[in-house]
């Protein structure tokens, strides 16, 4: 009998097809016993179409998604579109042509590539950020949250892109400079929205603590909030009615506080003005520094700037000295007061800055025990070389800095001796001081002054002679539509003011002639609720209804690239949090298991990129080998986390699994060997392993048992268990390569489709090993197997692979030149 090549070409869009006019994948309406909701994160839908490492985390999650559907688990498994965006509105720019029709475009062909992968989505579910029935909905959500006084407007200076022309969030300025052109970038004052989760930053810390995510990950989380415990402390201006409030983690040094610095943009530095006597120094400096960024002040390790504000003096509220003010730009506004008091004896930035301006350093922390690096570069706790004494009174002398804060005070009155927590306790309420705890974490500007985007639903009623202010545009009003026949280009305006029809309207509270506020919504808003969308998306009176969310939410498995570690994945635990507090969900945490796909790299081990022109296209390579293969190959790569280099050459040998696999399933198995292998421990063990791998994501390793099974299954000889063993190799390989074990699946008559099999069971029995089947390869090919006993030498396993009649005729007229054997599973003669 001759069987026929596979071909996928046939096979795949066949099977593709079947499955999209059956609905195959619609989840359950309304899910009865186990369910299961596993989230892939959203693509942008670019110019470029789908790249490589997209079907990376889709294949994980559809794996997954199909392997529970055997085990009888109800399974939402939706896919989407974040589609409003910057890109999509510079290509606009560049080509004229429109953002919606450019955007529309790139979905079909995301569409399109994507349903050519196989993957199991419920398209009834899609939903697209940029399509006014969903930002209908992003709208709403800003309203609730403005209700609840978490969304304000407020003059800030804001990180402006000038090449972007637009404002940027922090997130999106990396050392300096926009993430996306690379631009320096500019501080600027507007006018701006904010979303207010910095109300939420005690949660959004503590509730990681439920969260299975990568370590990584809450790492990162919890940085970026940035908790730190410490005390407000006033310390007041001599002859004058201001005071300077700081902010500080170490209110046990402040004996030690010699002088003081306020951040260039600090309110009190123009309230002073009369009293500071160099005033256009001072005034060069402020404007120096409006023209670097936070992150360039941060970066300036080592060489401190600073301008002494002659004529005006702080008072020290812990010994009453006086000291010197200072204006630096290491002092941010962002943080904590905008002001400090520096003690240089135990700050690393104080103690430089005190050094170049030739400050008083007093130590005030007697270490209790000091490390000396020895010579030869390691740590020691004796020291016989004295280091240690001269190092302990260097510190004393203030010679050199001490950070830490295990030792006793010195020079501080009546603390002297105290330990550092107890000092704290003791000295706050003597001085009047509050203690507290900070957050890193800014409130979320939401404010884009760009075209492609939801617009904030706000009007302005300002009128020459009074008028109602922001109104928010009521909620039967929304969505507020963006108007299709807009110049776009940018000019550091938003492109919407130049739409006479969007921006002028009526009060909606006095019906007086009002202004349309014409910015847009950050797409970060768009795609911090998606994942609620998916549940309800044809929703016309709600965002989504209560009930159905019961049904599926949490997110119980959430896949994507840890490039939103921080960005995406806070903001959209902010608006869960903040849509529980105003009842519409019943969770406070969205995502309970989260897990990284690690970056696919090109073959010469560089980032993917149209520059390097290193960048494989996912339609090539399903053309030439197929989804399967492409989808085994990414799988095979390695760890699903890990960073790996991609190899074309490599996807060859899982083409060549999959057409062993094809041609083992539809052959009656070997003829004329007599003795075969004893197949129920690697069913067993293949089951086992695959089951096992599954869950817990690695899959690269559940592949490698299916080659060594499918090899066990090309040596053996005809009979039932062969025939039921090659169905369970593709039950088991369904979830991976689905459209070859479905075809295969029917052509050998086998009942139902191959999705319809109920996920199997390993016989544990079967598991404990007594015998192992051993495959005999003669350079390289396989051309028998033995079974021994587990504990067989090598050279009792090679005698019987040598006896065998298919070796032998191989062997015969050769020299053995080596013989590679791997412990119970391979045996090969190396011969020439
Ligand atoms: C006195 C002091 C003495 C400080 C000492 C540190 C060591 P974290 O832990 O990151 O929260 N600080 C406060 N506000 C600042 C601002 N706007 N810009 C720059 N630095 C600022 O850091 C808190 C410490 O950072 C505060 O404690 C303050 O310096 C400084 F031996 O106060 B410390
Ligand atoms: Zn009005």
């Amino acid at each position: 009998m001759s069987i026929d090549r596979y071909s996928h070409k046939s096979v795949e869009p066949k099977w593709q097809k079947l499955w999209d006019e059956k609905h195959t994948w619609a989840a359950p309406p309304k899910p009865k016993g186990e369910h299961c909701y596993v989230l892939d994160m959203f693509p942008y839908p670019s110019a470029q179409g789908l790249h490589v490492g997209h079907p990376e985390g889709y294949t994980a999650t559809d794996i997954y998604s199909r392997y529970l559907r055997m085990k009888g688990v109800g399974v939402l498994h939706p896919m989407g579109w974040d589609a409003f965006g910057l890109p999509a509105e510079n290509y606009a720019i560049k080509t004229g042509r429109h953002p919606r029709e450019v955007t529309w475009e790139n979905i079909d062909t995301f569409r399109r590539q994507i349903k050519s992968l196989g993957f199991s989505y419920d398209w009834s579910r899609e939903v697209n950020t940029a399509d006014p029935s969903y930002y209908r909905w992003t709208q709403w959500l800003f309203l609730q949250l403005y209700n609840q006084g978490l969304a304000y407007r407020k003059e800030a200076p804001v990180n402006w892109c000038p090449s972007c022309q637009t404002v940027l969030a922090n997130e999106q300025v990396v050392n300096g400079e926009c993430e996306r052109c690379h631009s320096q970038v500019e501080q600027r004052q507007m006018a701006q929205w904010f979303f207010k989760i910095t109300a939420y930053a005690e949660a959004l810390l503590k509730d990681l603590d439920g969260l299975d995510w990568p370590q990584p990950i809450l790492d990162m989380q919890k940085n970026w909030i940035g908790k730190s415990e410490g005390a407000l402390v006033k310390f007041p201006i001599f002859n004058s009615q201001f005071l300077i409030e700081v902010f500080t983690t170490r209110l046990d040094t402040i004996f030690g506080a010699t002088y003081m610095v306020l951040a260039p943009e600090h309110e009190l530095v123009q309230q002073l003005k009369g009293q500071i006597k160099n005033w256009d120094e001072v005034k060069t400096y402020v404007e120096r520094t409006k023209k670097k960024t936070e992150l360039e002040r941060k970066a300036e390790a080592k060489d401190k700037t600073g301008v002494k504000l002659e004529g005006v003096e702080a008072i020290n509220p812990a010994n009453q000295e006086h000291i010197p003010i200072f204006i630096a730009d290491y002092v941010l506004t962002s943080y904590g007061t905008g002001a400090i008091m520096a003690v240089p004896a135990h700050d690393e930035r104080d103690f430089e800055f005190a050094k170049k301006f030739n400050l008083p350093v007093i130590n005030v922390i007697r270490p209790n025990v000091v490390r000396v690096v020895a010579v030869g570069g390691s740590l020691k706790d004796f020291d016989t070389t004295g280091e240690t004494d001269k190092k302990l009174n260097r510190i004393l002398k203030g010679e050199e800095v001490y950070v830490g804060n295990d030792g006793v005070l010195v020079n501080s009155g009546e603390f002297n001796g105290l330990d550092f927590e107890t000092a704290v306790k003791k000295i706050a309420p003597k001085i009047g001081a509050k203690l507290t705890t900070q957050y890193r974490l800014r409130d979320w500007l939401i404010s884009r002054q760009r075209y492609w985007g939801a617009p904030i639903p706000i009007i302005y009623c300002n009128p020459p002679a009074g008028g109602c202010g922001a109104i928010p545009v009521p909620e039967k009003d929304l969505p507020v539509e963006l108007p299709m026949d807009v110049d776009f280009r940018p000019t550091g305006e938003s492109p919407l003011q130049r739409s006479k029809s969007f921006h002028q309207v009526k009060c909606p509270k006095c019906g007086q002639p009002a202004r349309r506020e014409s910015d847009t919504m950050d797409t970060f808003v768009d795609s911090s609720w998606y994942f609620l969308r998916y549940v309800d998306p044809q929703n016309t009176k709600a965002a989504f209804d209560a009930k159905k969310l019961k049904q599926w939410l949490p997110v119980d498995f959430y896949v994507g690239g840890a490039e939103h570690a921080v960005m995406h994945l806070l903001y959209a635990r902010f608006i869960t949090k903040a849509l529980h507090d105003l009842g519409y969900v019943h969770f406070k945490e969205p995502f309970l298991k989260l897990r990284n796909q690690g970056l696919i790299l090109g073959e010469d081990g560089q980032k993917m990129s149209k520059s390097r022109g290193n960048v494989v296209n996912p339609d090539e390579i399903v053309e030439q080998y197929g989804a399967d293969t492409l989808r085994l190959y990414e799988m095979f790569m390695g760890p699903l986390e890990d960073v790996k280099p991609w190899n074309t050459k490599s996807i060859i040998g899982l083409r060549r699994f999959l057409e062993r696999v094809w041609q083992l399933a539809l052959s009656p198995g070997q003829t004329g060997s007599s003795s075969g292998p004893v197949l129920s421990p690697v069913v067993a063990r293949t089951i086992k392993k695959a089951t096992e791998d599954i869950e817990s994501f690695r899959f690269n390793t559940a592949i490698a048992a299916f080659m060594e099974f499918a090899n066990i299954l090309v040596v053996t000889p005809a009979s039932e268990a062969r025939q039921a063993a090659v169905r369970t190799l593709l039950i088991l390989l369904y979830p991976f390569a689905p459209h070859i074990t479905s075809e295969l699946w029917e052509k050998l008559g086998a009942p139902g489709k191959v999705w319809e099999q109920p996920w199997p069971q390993y016989d544990k029995a079967a598991l404990k090993v007594v015998e192992v089947t051993i495959t005999i390869q003669v350079n390289g090919k396989v051309r028998g197997i033995v079974n021994c006993p587990v504990d067989a030498s090598e050279n009792e396993v090679a005698k019987s692979a040598q006896a065998l009649p298919a070796v032998a005729r191989h062997l015969s007229g050769q020299t053995i030149k080596r013989t590679i054997y791997v412990p119970g599973k391979i045996v090969n003669f190396v011969v020439g």
